[in-house]
């Protein structure tokens, strides 16, 4: 099998997944938390999923914790003359009720800093993520194989 049939194979068992992978907290709906492999020594980790608000009133994500990682920020990527930046969003990231808000490559990510243990394909990552009214939630992040983006989220 040649390298990109298997990496293929790959997103299809991360994609089959992915339809029992969310999670519901009060009027919110957490979507497909995943993370890409990272190499032995990366620092870092960006994790993305998307959050929908099903209520009428904002709510907002305020306090992002994983045991593998020393802290979790909420970046956001823009493009600064031909140059990309990252920088941290303040204030939390709010969810508008009626809103699906969409962290994917190249976008709004959970930026995962002081890794304690880089990422395995097919790993699960724990995550808690704090909303404001909602309260707290722990996901897991699927590990996609390095470079991959599964099919179903949005990017360009
Ligand atoms: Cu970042």
């Amino acid at each position: 099998m040649t390298r990109s049939l298997l990496a293929a194979l790959a997103l299809v068992l991360a994609c089959s997944t992915a339809s029992a992978h969310s999670y519901k907290l009060g009027a919110l709906e957490i979507g497909h938390p995943w993370a890409r492999a990272t190499p032995p020594t990366a620092p870092t980790a960006g994790a993305f999923l998307t959050v929908k608000n099903t209520g009428t009133t904002p709510d907002r994500l305020i306090s992002i914790t994983s045991p593998v990682a020393s802290a979790v920020q909420v970046h956001e990527t823009k493009m600064e003359g031909n140059v990309m930046r990252m920088r941290e969003r303040d204030g939390g990231l709010e969810i508008p009720p009626g809103a699906t808000v969409t962290l994917a490559p190249g976008n709004l990510h959970l930026m995962m800093m002081g890794l304690k243990e880089p990422f395995k394909q097919g790993d699960k990552v724990p995550v808690t993520l704090v909303f404001e009214k909602a309260g707290k939630i722990d996901v897991e992040l699927v590990v996609v194989p390095i470079g991959a983006t599964p099919k179903h989220d949005e990017h360009k």
